[in-house]
């Protein structure tokens, strides 16, 4: 199903939402979900059970991720600024949350308890004060104790049962039970994407994110292996994925494609693997450094791995990637799970004019100006002759009457 086939089903559950609210969203819960809810709300009690109902393993892991995640966002909060543009001419900006945030949690397969951790995360972070999620029930009207505890540990207590484009209509408009917010994040289906991007102007949404994507950048010192694992990892998210070899040494090209034959194997996901390598896994051997650089550019990848002699000169001369893993060490389910960057990236294409989610994705930034009687002075010929030649003779007036007011 391709997205023009699907915009006019979702514009209907838009406007129907919008009419009938918490009834269209029980009724569609029951259609889609086929489950029977009257209450939308997860019980606090529910959420903070979950904690306790899951691996104290799974409890650690999800505890020390948010930490790093925590810590790596908070250096992303920029400062408020001011500046003397001319004399007298102070101007700045300010830093501002956004107030309410709904984060979109997918169902099935694809609702990963990282990504909560990596969604709300964020928005707390920025300070956000209201932060909502939503996700899908199951047939029995629940949520899993994995995506509750996520949540929790994130730092969110408000979780709707609604799934869907239903649910995005919700967060943009608001139902009896479900408030409108001011920017909706979070990856989902089809259904999903197509209904942000029409709700889009209404609440802030961020970029469209597809199947992974992960390109490894490479010379003749990557171990052969490790990146063999970096094609498997990203290619068993999704029979979509794209996994791509760049390097500059046929040798390196060609052992990596014989581990990846070899660990294919054993991995439990290997049909997703399989489907994901043959359709969209390639591997390139470049002439010479700089073209390989060049593609990699024009390719903009979610994920670049970099193993060449001096990566961060290499890193010089990138401009398009989601987010970079730097040598042999650092594998992309690093920063997929705990090295604190965020792992909402965009994909085909999008990291030519987006950035990855990031704390400022929750913040705004007012500006700000203060004339003094010195700057009234230095600037109101420019402002007149402007705001003359535009035939605006009240912006003329509005600084003409302050500087003969200090003669
Ligand atoms: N690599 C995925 C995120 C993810 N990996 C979630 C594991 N869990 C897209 O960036
Ligand atoms: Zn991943």
């Amino acid at each position: 199903m391709n997205s023009s086939d699907v915009i006019q089903p979702v514009q209907e559950i838009i406007a129907n939402v919008c009419e009938n609210k918490d009834k269209a969203l029980h009724d569609y819960t029951l259609k889609f979900d086929k489950a029977d809810i009257s209450d939308f709300k997860v019980p606090v009690e529910t959420i903070k059970q979950s904690v306790e109902n899951i691996s104290p393993k799974l409890r650690k892991a999800l505890e020390d991720a948010a930490e790093n995640i925590s810590k790596f966002h908070k250096a992303q909060i920029p400062s408020d600024w001011t500046m003397t543009v001319k004399d007298g001419v102070k101007a700045g900006q300010i830093i501002r949350p956004l107030s309410r945030v709904g984060c979109y949690i997918p169902g099935g397969r694809a609702a990963y308890p990282s990504s909560i951790l990596m969604t709300v995360i964020p928005a707390k972070i920025a300070g956000v004060e209201e932060i909502i999620c939503c996700t899908p029930p199951d047939k029995d009207g629940c949520v899993s104790d994995e995506i509750l505890a996520a949540a929790y540990i994130a730092g969110v207590t408000d979780i709707y049962m609604v799934g869907g484009a239903q649910a995005i209509a919700a967060m943009a408009y608001s139902t009896q039970t479900i408030p409108s917010v001011d920017k909706i994040v979070g990856p989902g289906n089809i259904f999903v994407a197509t209904a942000k991007k029409l709700v889009y102007g209404d609440v802030d949404i961020e970029f469209p994110a597809g199947p992974s994507e992960m390109l490894a950048l490479v010379d003749e010192t990557a171990n052969p292996e490790y990146i063999a694992t970096e094609l498997l990892a990203q290619a068993e998210h999704d029979p979509n994925a794209a996994t791509i070899l760049v390097s500059t040494s046929k040798e390196v090209a060609q052992k990596t494609v014989e581990h990846v034959m070899e660990y294919l194997k054993t991995q439990k996901r290997s049909d997703i693997i399989e489907e994901s390598l043959s359709k969209y896994g390639h591997v390139l051997v470049a002439s010479s450094m700089e073209d390989a650089i060049d593609f990699t550019n024009a390719y903009a990848p979610e994920h670049l791995v970099i193993v060449t002699k001096d990566h961060y000169k290499t890193l010089e001369s990138i401009n398009n990637a989601g987010s970079i893993f730097l040598g042999n060490l650092t594998p992309v389910a690093g920063g997929d799970y705990g090295s604190g960057t965020n792992h909402v990236l965009p994909t085909s294409g999008g990291a030519r004019m987006y950035s990855g989610l990031s704390a400022e994705s929750f913040l705004k930034k007012p500006t700000i100006q203060e004339l003094s009687p010195e700057g009234v002075k230095n600037i109101k010929d420019m402002v007149i002759n402007l705001a003359e030649a535009e035939g605006l003779y009240a912006h003329a007036l509005s600084i003409k009457k302050r500087a003969e007011d200090m003669e």
